[in-house]
């Protein structure tokens, strides 16, 4: 997938391609025999609801045992930090795929969600070890999310999994 950026460079338009995403490692990796915890907020459910979804089905196309897979639902995306950090402690998974959607508003608590949320995801992963993956749609309007909450790599919950897998198998052979 290749992203086209234009950029207006002294009046000059460039374009800019660059790589969406890393290439794909040579064998899709497999979730076979790792254990997976989503966790998703109940904020804007009919796109986090697609989320899931996706993140259902990449997770299924890699081979993941379903009942591996539990899925815990929080109220807000704000509260996701908290639950995918006990979820990580419990020694029950091998990632944390969290999944929610912030639509900025008319105030400035858009901003703070939003910073909390993908900064206490980032420090589950740091404090644990156990990779938390940021599966969180930032959009400014409904239009934007709804893109995002398509079907898969335009999912980013079918995106967070399919990240998941890979980190896990990377980890378990490297280190
Ligand atoms: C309060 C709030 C607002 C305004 N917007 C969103 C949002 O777009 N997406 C989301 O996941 N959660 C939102 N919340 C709820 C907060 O995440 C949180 O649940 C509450 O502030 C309670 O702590």
């Amino acid at each position: 997938m290749s992203l086209t950026i234009l950029k207006s460079v002294y009046s000059k338009t460039i374009e800019l391609r660059l790589d969406a995403s890393q290439p794909a490692s040579e064998s899709a990796p497999s979730a076979k025999g790792f254990r997976f915890a989503i966790v998703a907020s109940r904020w804007n459910d009919s796109l986090v609801s697609r989320l899931v979804e996706g993140a259902l089905d990449a997770l299924k196309e890699l081979s993941a045992d379903g009942e591996a897979i539990k899925i815990y639902r929080v109220p807000g995306s704000f509260e996701i930090p908290l639950c995918a950090l006990k979820a990580a402690e419990s020694g029950k998974f091998d990632a944390v795929i969290c999944l929610g959607v912030i639509i900025r508003g008319d105030t400035p608590h858009f901003d703070y969600v939003a910073t909390e949320t993908s900064r206490g995801i980032n420090e589950v992963g740091l404090r644990t070890g156990v990779p938390a993956m940021f599966g969180v749609i930032t959009a400014d309007n409904v239009e934007q999310a709804n893109a995002r909450a398509g079907t898969k790599h335009d999912n980013k919950g079918y995106e967070a999994a399919i990240a998941a897998v890979e980190v896990v198998n990377l980890y378990r052979d490297s280190f």
